[in-house]
């Protein structure tokens, strides 16, 4: 597998660096501290084509690949963690589906302005009751002559309030499990869908996350995206994707955690030397190095396969649990490095830690990506 980059997804790193450093990074201490979803930031985000990366041009995308998109929520994720997933939900968790399963009018209607960046998009898959069991859904919808009628909720919505187009699972025939589960896209707006409460979460303070309510949702039936019961396959694929997703933006997190080490080990003096010419603190900061390069050849290789239409299940969910662990454990290291003042909000370094932790948990847990690793080798 060639990671030499081409010029296409050099000049999508160069766009999404430039906007972190002129858009992301002066404000991102303010937003995180005080958890604001920055409607202008993502909208200049998404005029900029960062949605459209890998979609065909006939689509309003810009006809580039996985991997281009890939890096680009890496590069987001150095500068701000929050604005990458904003990215992903909609891309990944949205845009992508509809790509994969809509039909030609769907594309039109709801892939064209999801990759030109006019919409944003989101993902209602986790309920109260079903997280990880993502097959117990408890949402309804019941045919109803030309439209379904959908009723339930759903939490932890990453882009909820602010998505115009959301991909919904409902159960349509509870008898038969998760061959009773479909998918739908549903508009914001429509009658009867609200919002919850905002939720108050550890990190990821720049995204916006909220619950979904449906009451009485007159959804088309032109609406139903795939196949009636096949909506449980639906959510296990475009899952896979995301989770390429997640990786990368562990990957870009562990490496501005890295990044800010490195600078303060080299400003910090102590004992008469900076930090860094102590052996404990340099192969510290050489082995977060050595786990982020080894968690990005795995994730790149994901992209790639992605790319290449060969089956990625597994090392979507490989690339994701090392990924996610390798941001943890680097950014905890981070801290550690910084000392007392890691562990304050003066130092970027808290917000990576608080950051890297939902990595390990969103679009499948890590104990899911052992599921799904070790259900393939012991089949
Ligand atoms: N691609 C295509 N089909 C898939 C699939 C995938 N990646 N994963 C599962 N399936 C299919 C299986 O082939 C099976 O099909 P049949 O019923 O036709 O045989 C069906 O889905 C059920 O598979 P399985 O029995 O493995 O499902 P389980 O209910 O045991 O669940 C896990 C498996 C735990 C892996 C799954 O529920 C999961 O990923 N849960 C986490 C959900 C999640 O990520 N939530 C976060 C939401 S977004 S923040």
């Amino acid at each position: 597998m060639d990671f030499n980059l081409t010029d296409d997804q050099k000049m999508f790193v160069k766009l999404a660096k430039d906007f972190g450093e002129k858009r992301l990074a002066p404000t991102v201490t303010e937003r995180d501290h005080h958890g604001i979803y920055d409607e202008e930031i993502i909208a200049e985000m998404l005029e900029m084509g960062l949605s459209g990366t890998y979609f065909p041009e006939e689509y309003g995308g810009a006809g580039a690949d996985v991997l281009s998109y890939i890096l680009t929520v890496e590069e987001l994720a150095k500068y701000d963690a929050g604005v990458s997933i904003t990215l992903s939900g909609t891309v990944s968790l949205c845009a992508n589906p509809i790509w994969q399963f809509g039909t030609e009018e769907q594309k039109k209607k709801y892939l064209v302005p999801l990759a030109e960046g006019t919409k944003l998009g989101a993902f209602g898959l986790t309920e109260p009751n079903a997280g990880t069991d993502a097959s117990g859904q408890q949402t309804v919808a019941v045919k109803d002559g030309d439209h379904y009628i959908l009723n339930g909720s759903k939490i932890f919505i990453t882009n909820a309030g602010a998505a115009d187009i959301y991909i919904v699972f409902a159960m349509t025939d509870k008898s038969k499990g998760n061959h009773g589960i479909t998918a739908f896209i549903v508009e914001k707006g429509w009658e009867g869908f609200t919002f919850g409460k905002k939720e108050d979460k550890l990190g990821i303070h720049t995204s916006q996350t909220m619950e979904l309510v449906f009451q009485d949702v007159k959804v088309p039936a032109e609406n139903l995206l795939g196949q009636e019961g096949k909506g449980f396959k639906v959510a296990m694929m475009t899952l896979d994707g995301g989770r390429i997703g997640v990786a990368a933006q562990a990957l870009g997190i562990a490496e501005a955690a890295l990044a800010d080490a490195v600078e303060y080990s080299k400003q910090r003096v102590q004992f008469g030397k900076p930090l860094c010419k102590f052996q404990s603190i340099s192969f510290k900061l050489a082995d977060m190095k050595m786990k982020i390069e080894a968690a990005r050849n795995l994730v790149y290789k994901a992209a790639c396969k992605k790319q290449a239409g060969e089956p990625f299940t597994v090392d979507a969910a490989i690339a994701k649990r090392v990924a996610s662990d390798v941001a943890m454990e680097v950014s905890v290291e981070a801290v550690q490095i910084f000392g007392g003042y890691g562990y304050s909000e003066e130092y970027p370094v808290a917000r990576h830690m608080r950051d890297a932790k939902i990595t390990q948990i969103y679009e499948g847990t890590n104990e899911v990506q052992l599921m799904v690793t070790a259900g393939a080798l012991l089949q």
